[in-house]
């Protein structure tokens, strides 16, 4: 299957300026700093979420029966010329030991194809020891680190991609109370960044209204300004009730949102284990939805299929960039303001001996009239502040004052 052809289909021309802004803003690594837009998607266990990320971008998430999302994927595009590049890291959580943490800082693997995604995950759920990844039994069902994959090189886009765990209703066997928050906590996470597009997955054999992801993103996007509804698994209602599936498609149901939902149908265990092509999904997709019973619901047909979701997820991200570059742009003026502060506050440079004399005699007057704490070399290093020497933490001798260095 080839990702290239995907996923420049969530390109637009019109936001081209903007994105090679961000892109820009990247390679001087303010995104390290600024959170820069990401489409994410959420809902229930088993929903159907990795199977509609597959589907929008091309990129082949694991969704075969029985395989859950484990941990938060990242997927970061940034396009650029040259030879595509695809890096795979870990983010370790800020609450694992610094020794654990640095195992698996020193993650890093080069993809050959966006096929190799399957087999980077299978690697770095092992080192997050993730109970049922090779070698490892005992542990937690997930993890709150994040697999990063950065891909550099021509695939049209500038934005990042979100695969999550799914919310989990009540602790069991499998997944007890502290998997339970872990889930919610990573959800909260990203659901709660005003950059997040949430892509909200229900599925339409389950009641809707009971359907966590609903009520969490009328409580971080009280505006509904960033939320898409997403209704999966069409083809496994009762007999029957096509029309109050069709009508929460058409947002006229009870629970409404903002921006509307769309209806997809996914490939089925099945047809995955067949190896179906985004291509053939498209098409089989197409078919299901201009059959009975479908074909009679007069359903708007811009809000069905994946192929539509797309389109929508387009215009929807250039209105989100637009809505974002000022509020990025105010915080890099932040965080220059702050630097500069913080550099002023260093005082005026002291390039020659002369000039170290004159700031240094006053200090060496008051210093020895009391007892002097022993000063530190960093600290010394700061009062002359040439920038090429290094400071070196080094305490020195007791006694040792300002006077001694001019
Ligand atoms: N019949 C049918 N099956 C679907 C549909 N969407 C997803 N599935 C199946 O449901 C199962 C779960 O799909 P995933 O995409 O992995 O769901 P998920 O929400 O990512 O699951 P977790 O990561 O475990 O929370 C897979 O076996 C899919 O084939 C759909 O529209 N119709
Ligand atoms: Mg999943």
């Amino acid at each position: 299957m080839s990702a290239k052809v995907e996923l420049s289909e969530l390109h637009s021309a019109k936001s081209t300026r903007r994105l090679e802004q961000i892109a820009g803003l990247r390679v001087r690594g303010i995104g390290d700093h600024v959170d820069l837009p990401q489409l994410v998607v959420c809902g229930d266990q088993s929903a159907g979420k990795s199977s509609v990320l597959e589907g929008i971008t091309g990129l082949p998430f694991p969704r075969q029966d029985g395989v859950c999302t484990k941990f938060a994927t990242e997927i970061i595009l940034q396009h650029s010329d040259g030879e595509r590049v695809i890096v795979a890291t870990i983010l370790p959580t800020s609450s694992r030991l610094e020794q654990s943490k640095s195992k698996l800082q020193r993650y890093k693997r080069h993809l050959a194809e966006f096929e190799e995604l399957p087999v980077a995950i299978a690697e770095v759920g092992s080192l997050m020891g993730i109970r049922g990844f090779e070698g490892v039994q005992d542990g937690p069902a997930f993890a709150r680190d994040v697999l990063r994959i950065e891909v550099t090189g021509p695939v049209g886009l500038h934005l990042t991609v979100v695969d999550l765990p799914g919310l989990i209703s009540v602790a069991n066997d499998e997944q007890t109370e502290d998997d339970v928050r872990t889930v919610q906590d990573l959800v909260d996470s990203y659901v709660a960044n005003s950059r997040t597009i949430i892509l909200a997955v229900v599925q339409a054999n389950n009641d809707i209204a009971n359907q966590g992801i609903i009520q969490k993103s009328r409580r971080f996007d009280q505006a509904g300004e960033r939320t898409v509804g997403i209704i999966t698994k069409p083809d496994l209602i009762n007999e029957g009730t096509e029309k109050r599936i069709a009508l929460l498609a058409k947002n006229e149901d009870t629970t409404k949102l903002k921006l509307g939902f769309f209806l997809v149908k996914n490939p089925t265990p099945s047809e995955l284990a067949s190896g179906i092509t985004s291509e053939q999904r498209r098409k089989a997709e197409n078919r299901y939805f201009q059959s009975p019973p479908w074909k009679e619901q007069a359903l708007r047909m811009d809000r069905v299929g994946v192929v539509s979701l797309q389109k929508f997820l387009q215009n929807l991200l250039d209105q989100h960039i637009e809505r974002e570059l000022p509020k990025v742009r105010e915080e890099i003026s932040n965080l220059m303001r702050k630097t500069e502060r913080e550099i002023t506050a260093f005082g005026d440079d002291r390039p020659t001996v002369g000039h170290l004399r004159m700031f240094l005699s006053p200090v060496s007057q008051c210093s020895f009239t009391i007892s002097p704490p022993p000063l530190s070399m960093a600290t010394i290093m700061r009062l002359i502040r040439p920038s090429s020497v290094k400071a070196e933490s080094k305490t020195i001798p007791q006694g040792f004052g300002p006077s001694h260095i001019v």
